[in-house]
């Protein structure tokens, strides 16, 4: 299976199919994205004209893969890993689905919203938009800390597409909204986290990146 990944080191949603990449060894030929520069950007064009990334092209089956969590599964059904990241039990696999869209949508995007305005024009900002993003981060925060078991993974003793999503989500809100004290249980899954292998990995390639991070302070392991 020859597979070539597009993605930028330093963005979030990569992070999540890097992790399940790494997660079981599975090999790939990495291409950076890099759309500030025309020539990469043009290329990446070719491959997926709206220009998001990560994108997964299997050339064996001629599948041009977008979608973060579309890549995992896509990884799952065809590069037969030896631990798959969508369980196979279906009361395992809704949770496994429906965490990965809680911490892309509860999390990714106001962290998202907040990490673009910082990329506008001084006189585009949208002080009011950053402001309710981080409201909306807290919230989300104590709405997972609630549900949150002590130990573990996200919906239990297995590492899952959930937590490929859980590591980026929580490593740059708790960036721009550090987790502190106030949610304990949260901040100890996300310790766990970054004890992983496979995550450690991604944030250790991320690093030379994090002083493009538009904002202050910026990321730091
Ligand atoms: N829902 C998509 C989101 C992809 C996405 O927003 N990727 C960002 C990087 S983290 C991107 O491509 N940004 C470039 C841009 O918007 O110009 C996924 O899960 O893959």
């Amino acid at each position: 299976m020859a597979l070539k990944l597009y993605f930028h080191p330093l963005a979030s949603f990569c992070h999540k199919v890097l992790i399940a990449l790494y997660e079981n060894a599975l090999p790939f030929d990495p291409v950076i994205v890099d759309l500030g520069n025309e020539t990469s950007r043009e290329a990446f064009r070719q491959v997926w004209p709206p220009l998001k990334f990560p994108v997964l092209v299997d050339e064996a089956r001629q599948a041009t893969v977008a979608e973060s969590a579309t890549v995992i599964d896509y990884l799952d059904s065809f590069a037969t890993p030896e631990r798959p990241l969508i369980p196979h039990d279906p009361d395992l696999a809704w949770q496994a689905r429906m965490w990965d869209r809680l911490f892309d949508d509860m999390l990714q995007m106001p962290m998202q919203k907040v990490v673009l305005d910082a990329l506008r024009p001084a006189d585009s900002r949208d002080p009011f938009g950053v402001e309710q993003a981080k409201t909306d981060i807290r919230t989300a925060f104590a709405f997972m800390e609630e549900r949150w078991s002590q130990a573990g993974w996200a919906i239990g003793p297995d590492f899952t597409l959930a937590d490929c999503s859980a590591a980026p989500a929580l490593f740059y809100a708790d960036t721009i909204c550090p987790l502190g004290e106030d949610f304990p249980r949260l901040k100890a899954y996300f310790k766990r986290l970054k004890q992983r292998p496979s995550v450690a990995r991604v944030m250790r390639e991320a690093q030379p990146y994090f002083p493009m991070f538009p904002l202050n302070p910026k990321p730091s392991i």
